[in-house]
């Protein structure tokens, strides 16, 4: 059953029952593909796509894992289809804005990043998307210019999207001075110190705290009803028992980006290499808290679509 927004699109397909929950305006939380082809290894990121789906479902909202596959955008992918972006890995074509177009043309299977699963969420009429971590302006990007287009895609696309805050692999102060260059709220969940992912706290300060999924929901719902387009960052903090000790994890980064520097590596393939490699001399202990802190945002998701539902249906 497409809904309406579907139909005014002829490339999306949106499986039957988030089309349903669209149409009943119930609670929907959009996820992304990128993270389980480049952002986890298999089979974790097979095992953890299917928890997530199944944390957003167990808070009673339908989740809905976006990818392009065989050139449709798709919204709501079924268990094989997420097992095959797990298992394909880095073969998939990691896909942001800018590929969509030959991913479909060439009717491809594309692993959508934060950007490109923004703008087929909000073609479904999705507004509220967990994930892990949004790209951001990268270290000395002052000489790289590498800033990802996760942060434009936040200043013109309508959804909200809920991360652990951003990863040290980026430049923490250049990723929130852009988004405030680009009018994008940044909201500390619980906390008005930016988290970096792996830890709960960084240098920075959040523009606002708000307290609850319900006052999220509100200043999400005020933001558009003034028209005021673009998405928001929620930030959520990694859960306590499961953050890492921050000295020791700035030392990973910074030697994995010198190595990353060394072997010449660039563009779209840095944020994989170095998720990779810091999961690899950490022994699967980043890993571990990158599932944890996914899940906490899904549970946050689920729960800030639910209030905005609420609102919606008055
Ligand atoms: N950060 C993570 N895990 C990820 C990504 C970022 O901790 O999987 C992925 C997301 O899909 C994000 C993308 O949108 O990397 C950003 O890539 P780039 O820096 O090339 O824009
Ligand atoms: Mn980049």
């Amino acid at each position: 059953m497409p809904n309406q927004s579907s139909a005014l699109v002829p490339y999306l397909d949106i499986h039957p029952r988030i089309a349903t929950a669209l149409a009943n305006k119930q609670p929907v939380v959009a996820l992304e593909s990128t993270i389980i082809s480049h952002g986890m290894p298999y089979p974790q990121n097979v095992e953890t796509a299917l928890l997530v789906e199944q944390t957003v479902r167990e808070q009673g909202a339908e989740p809905a894992t976006i990818a392009i596959i065989n050139g449709r955008l798709t919204v709501g992918l079924d268990h094989q289809q997420i097992q095959h972006l797990g298992e394909r890995g880095l073969e998939v074509i990691k896909t942001s804005r800018r590929d969509m177009p030959f991913i479909v043309a060439q009717q491809l299977d594309g692993a959508t990043t934060v950007a490109s699963t923004m703008i087929i969420a909000a073609m479904a009429g999705i507004k509220v998307f967990a994930t892990g971590g949004i790209g951001g302006v990268h270290r000395q990007a002052e000489t790289s210019m590498d800033i990802s287009a996760d942060l434009q895609e936040l200043a013109r696309t309508s959804v909200a999207v809920v991360c652990a805050g951003v990863k040290s692999i980026l430049d923490i102060g250049l990723t929130l001075e852009y988004l405030e260059t680009q009018g994008v709220p940044v909201v500390g969940y619980k906390t008005k110190v930016m988290p970096a992912f792996y830890t709960q706290s960084s240098e920075f300060e959040v523009d606002y705290q708000l307290d609850s999924a319900a006052s999220i929901a509100k200043a999400l719902q005020a933001k558009w009803h003034l028209g005021l387009n673009g998405g928001v960052v929620v930030a959520n903090p990694i859960p306590d028992v499961h953050a890492m000790d921050s000295e020791a994890i700035e030392h990973v980064i910074t030697s994995a980006i010198g190595e990353m520097q060394q072997q010449g590596i660039t563009g779209k393939q840095t944020t994989p290499y170095l998720l990779a490699k810091i999961a690899q001399v950490t022994g699967g202990n980043s890993l571990a808290a990158n599932i944890q802190l996914v899940l906490n945002n899904a549970r946050l998701g689920a729960a800030i679509a639910h209030e905005l539902s609420a609102l919606e249906i008055g």
